[in-house]
């Protein structure tokens, strides 16, 4: 076991062998221009401090040998997973399954769908492909996490009061001890951000825990731990 002491609201402790790391939509479509968040109006600039951080986690979880996980928001090229609501929401200049520079918005196959080249995941790390906010919703996660005899998720990934707010939310409620990594998430809007990372934080830690990636990297094995056999 080992322990982040500067974890808030108090000491996070786990076990790297039951432990993954969660890298939530770093796909292109949110972090690069001509994308679903900027066709949503947003700033995508504002989430791209978040790469250099989560890449040297990264490369900290894998030398540690922690289970890695990727998900991406996206949908079917027939849109027959998104429902209307989602569809219809909001007044987006482009919507979901149009054509942008970087292929169809938010649809599965398309490069904008992507994870950003810095994040490409390694051969044999899952990648989950989600049609909600949450990763729980519609997909294997929960299953394929309880293969590997999961308990603790480190949390990251875009955005903090969207896609990783709402799988800490359902995390928490399937059980798992969630520590979100406050610079490796970001948010188009930095008070938002903020106030999201404190809500997961308050009423002693009502959803989880919140520290910084160094904070990890110190306490994490250099070499890796090994996998309970499954
Ligand atoms: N719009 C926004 O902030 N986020 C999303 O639509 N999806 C994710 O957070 N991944």
């Amino acid at each position: 076991m080992v322990t982040v002491a500067a974890a808030r609201p108090f000491p996070y402790t786990f076990d790297p062998a039951t432990t993954a790391l969660l890298v939530i939509d770093m796909q292109r479509d949110f972090l690069e221009p001509g994308g679903f968040g900027e066709s949503l109006g947003n700033d995508v600039g504002q989430l791209r401090r978040t790469i250099a951080p989560l890449t040297a986690l990264l490369a900290g979880a894998r030398a540690a040998g922690l289970t890695v996980v990727h998900t991406r928001e996206g949908h079917l090229p027939d849109l027959s997973d998104c429902p209307p609501a989602k569809l219809n929401r909001g007044l987006p200049s482009k919507r979901i399954g149009d054509p942008g520079p970087k292929g169809r918005i938010l649809v599965r196959g398309e490069y904008g769908h992507d994870i950003v080249d810095e994040l490409t995941p390694l051969p044999g790390e899952p990648v989950v492909d989600k049609p909600g906010k949450g990763a729980f919703h519609a997909t294997d996660l929960d299953a394929l996490l309880a293969e590997r005899n999961i308990h603790s998720l480190l949390v990251t990934g875009v955005t903090t009061e969207v896609c990783v707010h709402t799988t800490v939310r359902e995390a928490n409620d399937r059980g798992y001890e969630c520590l979100v990594l406050a610079d490796c998430v970001g948010s188009y809007f930095p008070e938002f951000h903020r106030v999201g990372l404190d809500m997961i934080a308050a009423q002693g830690g009502i959803f989880g825990w919140v520290a910084d990636s160094t904070d990890v990297l110190a306490v994490l094995p250099t070499t890796p731990v090994l996998q309970p056999s499954s």
